[in-house]
């Protein structure tokens, strides 16, 4: 196994796309901590920029992204994550064969995962963050994200990324009803897919009168602040797709210029923390058999009386913190 691990990190640092995958699903799996395998490889996890896409089922994300990918700059290596928060099975194969359609297998500087999400310790994207990192490390230089946006997934999202697009169509209802989905408050950039649709000019208009109920995200201290901008698309035809790009640099301008992007990554960081400690000491602590022993011994207790369901929680927390003191 330790052979194996070394062989791994010497692939990955060679920038072997099948050793990315392989990291890629032991962290998946729980067989790998991705922490452990990054500080082997020197992590370079802040340098890629994430963008995150969200918006209603059959929104065109995919296509979108598709139609980004091709257009983001050569020099740029493409790392894309697909989280479908409502399926344990995942749709990697769909935006495949739509990027091989979109010619765009030829270049090797793109790889896509797909993955459910799972209710590991670290939320919804936990498991994704520890893939993203993962891309980063090979040297990915953008990473993306899809999701669905229903439930926690389009509220989460803006947690895990630099920016994040959400991505409506004409029939997504009038500007209110997007505002009521809690989307407007995460979203960074508007896109309006879709737009060869009739009643695109309409639902836009709706939705420059529901953004303006919102205030402009702006720093105290640069004065500096970022108006969401609406940008209409076809993906499938690819129009528009260079104003969004226009868009997504400003907006990375704007995290640099007023210092929001150190705060945001900060911010991700200690979240990353806080769960990694999570998953620590419920290891340390479950895999213990001085605590395994607390345990059966406090469940005789609670039942005569002796100890409650917190006292022997307590014990046995006791029990690993006293340890690691000495
Ligand atoms: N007319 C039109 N169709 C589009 C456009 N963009 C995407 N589509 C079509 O919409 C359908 C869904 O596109 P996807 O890219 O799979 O949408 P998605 O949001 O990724 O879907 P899920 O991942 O299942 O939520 C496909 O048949 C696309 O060809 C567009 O701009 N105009
Ligand atoms: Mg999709």
């Amino acid at each position: 196994m330790k052979a194996d691990f070394e062989s791994l990190v010497e692939k990955f640092k060679a920038g072997e796309s099948l050793a990315l995958a392989r990291a890629i699903s032991l962290v998946e799996n729980g067989e790998m901590v991705a922490g452990e395998f990054l500080e082997r490889v020197g992590e370079r996890s802040a340098c890629a920029r994430r963008i995150g896409i969200t918006g209603p089922p059959g929104a065109g994300k995919s296509t979108l992204i598709a139609a980004l990918t091709s257009c983001f700059g050569t020099e740029e290596k493409v790392g894309i994550v697909l989280v479908d928060p409502t399926s344990p099975f995942s749709g990697g194969a769909l935006l495949g064969d739509r990027i091989r359609m979109a010619g765009l297998s030829q270049n090797s500087d793109f790889f896509i995962r797909s993955m459910a999400s799972r209710g590991s310790l670290g939320g919804l994207f936990g498991h994704s963050e520890d893939v993203m990192d993962l891309m980063s490390a090979f040297g990915f230089t953008r990473i993306v994200l899809e999701t669905i946006g229903v439930g926690q997934a389009e509220l989460e999202v803006n947690n895990v990324v630099d920016s994040v697009i959400v991505v409506l169509v004409p029939e997504s209802g009038d500007g209110i009803q997007a505002m009521k989905a809690g989307l407007m408050e995460v979203a960074d950039l508007l896109v309006i897919n879709k737009s060869d649709r009739p009643g695109a000019d309409c639902f836009l208009a709706d939705l420059e009168v529901a953004l303006d109920l919102f205030p402009e995200k702006s720093d105290d201290e640069t004065g500096l602040s970022w108006k969401v901008p609406i940008v209409k698309t076809i993906a499938t035809v690819g129009e528009g797709i260079q104003d969004l790009l226009g868009y997504l640099e400003d907006h990375h301008n704007f995290l640099q210029d007023s210092g929001k992007i150190k705060t945001l990554r900060e911010e991700r960081m200690v979240d990353r923390i806080r769960a990694d400690i999570s998953r620590q000491v419920h290891k340390s602590i479950w895999t213990n058999p001085e605590v395994a022993s607390v345990l059966t011994s406090g469940l005789r207790q609670i039942d005569s009386g002796g100890e409650t369901v917190h006292s022997v929680a307590e014990n046995m927390i006791k029990l690993i913190t006293k340890k690691e003191d000495t």
